[in-house]
């Protein structure tokens, strides 16, 4: 972000309080703030007490072996029993749980008894395959009830599972498949995408034709395209789970049970698998979703658009909603299928009250224009959330003024797969809000800004947002590699969880979230390094080498920028082609997933280096940042390497 940019965010003024209404019917008081103060751990223990366990806990943190936290030690509970059983026993089973809109228009409303009963159907088919507690299972599929049973029925008998985002190639796919050493893939034939049918199950017989581990592949019959298959592995989840009883007595785990992994991206090339256990991990996400939704469970129609592959779809559409016994919206396609209104067509039928999306989402219908949800009525909706970046002044207006009728409250939701709950957001109802602050962290949170001293830096100060104190749904390190979880988060600051964020601090103290300070970009939201994009690129057999940044892209956030250098020997009539962009463009959604595709592709004759041979990533930002170089670029012209060149003498002693 440009100085005169942030000056002008800190200089943000207008101030909005909560409605007196809204005040008067919220789940949140400004107490709890006071509570967890006075008492941090109590108030946690307090908020555990929302669920169900079968053995009370005897401790609530055992922090003696940091950063490797224990939460509430001695205490066992099933996840899915705390999301699913127990809402029937209480008298809830004729609720609807998901109302599920597949992209073509099929719709399916599923109660709370019958997704109990399909959970429990999954679980005895994945007992049936040999799946056993402490097992990894894989989950690669679309937005699609059966994406939500199948991590349920995981978490009932205590295997830990491994959603990969069904957008990811079949590469990354196996190498998570691998990562985790998973028994069993579940998968669909395919999924709806934009009004065709785009295969998945083609990327995961790829896949597991390299992972011997496993040993079955469950499908989903989705769209009902042809597919290969292997007699001895892939079983139809309509030949087995169907014919399973929908009785399943549910075991307890322990609190720090493994729950489930989820592969993040970091800064060295291999993504990260970040940890999550049971019971700690379930209080937050009920916690905040309670809280920070304003959730009343008997009234609430509540909407996520996010996907279960990431992880705002494990903890506000899965694990945090139905824990509170949420009545949810799942759609499956895209916004812009087969209209751009089709949210808000969504909004409108269902009576949508809660909806929690990204500032990616929210500047594309701006762009779009306000005719298009201004033809729907949205008078039902009452909350707006967003996460995964920060949001933008004007599109938080924007989103409060003409999706929420100038009332709404809006939570701006600041967390981290990492986190697995939201840690810093207003509270509705509670917190008067400026637009584009997270505000402050929630009850309970211990947060800082510090300088690269560990100082704390005042209000105005500006630095890295830092984590003081556990909290229950922390990570519980990374699949594997311990001392890399050490390293990561622990070692940069003494004592502190390092989120790899910059912030400010206004002078009223509310914080303003910077955007990473590592080499990790942020595209719509999800989280790719630049190490990753280039480590593809240069497995491409032209390229000698690459350097990829993440330049601000009024849409999206960022956008991937990338710099090439071809190898020796590829004949000039590739190296300038615009064939040879598109091919590297596709070699990257190959290796990574359509979503990691740059933007742009320079071919360059060199990169700007420091003496000790780093690549200089800010001179490239600002390459890309501050030239207009169309939409996909072949090669650099000469201004451009004119540009790294100055760059280079200025500033060649930065290392
Ligand atoms: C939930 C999620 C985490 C990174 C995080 C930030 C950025 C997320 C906000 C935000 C500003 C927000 N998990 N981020 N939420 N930045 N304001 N409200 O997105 O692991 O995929 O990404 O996303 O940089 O470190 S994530």
């Amino acid at each position: 972000m440009s100085n005169d940019a942030l000056a002008n965010l800190l200089s943000e003024d207008r101030v909005f309080p909560p409605s007196a209404d809204f005040a008067a019917q919220a789940n949140a008081s400004s107490e709890m703030y006071d509570e967890a103060a006075a008492d941090r751990l109590a108030f946690w223990a307090e908020q555990a007490r929302y669920l169900t366990w079968e053995r009370e806990f005897d401790e609530i943190l055992d922090w003696s072996d940091a950063p490797f936290a224990r939460w509430f030690s001695g205490g066992t509970l099933n996840v899915a029993y705390n999301c699913v059983d127990r809402h029937v026993e209480n008298g809830f089973g004729t609720q609807v749980a998901i109302r599920f809109e597949g992209e073509p228009g099929d719709r399916r409303d599923i109660t709370y008894a019958e997704l109990k009963d399909e959970v429990c159907k999954a679980a005895n088919a994945l007992l049936e395959l040999g799946v056993a507690s402490g097992d990894r299972v894989a989950i690669y599929m679309p937005m699609i009830p059966e994406a939500i049973v199948a991590m349920l029925a995981c978490a009932r008998i205590g295997a830990a599972h491994s959603v990969v985002f069904a957008g990811f190639s079949s590469e990354a796919l196996r190498s998570r498949i691998d990562d985790a050493q998973a028994v069993v893939v579940i998968t669909a034939d395919g999924q709806n995408r934009r009004g065709s049918a785009m295969p998945l199950k083609p990327a995961v017989d790829e896949a597991v034709s390299q992972t011997p581990t496993v040993t079955n592949v469950l499908v989903v019959r989705r769209t009902g395209s042809d597919v290969d298959w292997d007699d001895s592995r892939d079983v139809w989840w309509h030949d087995i789970v169907d014919r399973q009883s929908p009785d399943h007595t549910p075991e307890a785990f322990d609190a720090e049970h493994p729950l489930f992994i989820l592969y993040t991206s970091g800064t060295t090339g291999k993504p990260k698998g970040i940890l999550h256990t049971s019971g700690g991990y379930l209080t937050q996400a009920a916690f905040t979703h309670r809280n920070v939704f304003d959730l009343k469970p008997d009234d609430d129609i509540y909407w996520c658009t996010a996907d279960i592959g990431w992880v705002t779809g494990h903890s506000y559409i899965v694990y945090g909603p139905l824990a509170n016994r949420v009545t949810q919206v799942v759609y499956e396609g895209t916004p812009d299928t087969p209209g751009k209104d089709r949210w808000w067509d969504i909004v409108e039928r269902h009576k949508v009250s809660i909806f929690y999306t990204a500032p990616t989402a929210i500047r594309t219908f701006m762009k779009w224009g306000d005719e298009l949800p201004q033809s729907h009525d949205l008078s039902s909706l009452r909350l707006l959330g967003s996460v995964g970046e920060p949001i933008n002044p004007e599109a938080w207006m924007w989103y409060r003024d003409v999706i929420g009728s100038g009332t709404c409250p809006i939570v701006d939701t600041w967390w981290q797969t990492e986190t697995g709950a939201i840690m810093i957001s207003p509270l509705p109802g509670v917190t008067a809000c400026k637009p584009g602050s997270a505000m402050g962290p929630l009850p309970g949170i211990g947060m800082a800004v510090v300088d690269d001293n560990q100082v704390p830096v005042g209000n105005g100060g500006g630095g890295y947002l830092v984590l003081t104190e556990p909290w229950p749904s922390m990570l519980r390190g990374i699949w594997g590699d311990p001392e890399r979880f050490k390293e990561t988060y622990w070692s940069r600051f003494a004592g502190m969880y390092f989120a790899g964020d910059g912030a400010k601090l206004d002078n009223d103290g509310a914080i303003w979230l910077l955007g990473r300070v590592d080499d990790v970009m942020n595209v719509s939201g999800h989280r790719i390094s630049t190490t990753e994009v280039e480590s593809a690129l240069v497995s491409h057999e032209a390229v000698a080498e690459a350097a990829v940044v993440g330049a601000t892209d009024e849409t999206t956030g960022q956008g991937i920028v990338a710099f090439v250098i071809l190898r020796g020997g590829v004949p000039e009539e590739t190296a300038t082609g615009e064939q040879l962009v598109k091919d590297l463009r596709d070699h990257v959604a190959t290796e990574i997933g359509p979503i990691a595709k740059p933007r742009q592709i320079m071919v360059v004759p060199e990169l700007p280096k420091t003496r000790s041979g780093k690549i200089m990533r800010r001179l490239l930002r600002d390459v890309a940042e501050h030239r207009d170089m169309g939409d996909v670029t072949t090669l650099a012209d000469p201004t451009v390497m004119n540009l790294i060149a100055t760059g280079l003498d200025a500033g060649s002693d930065e290392d």
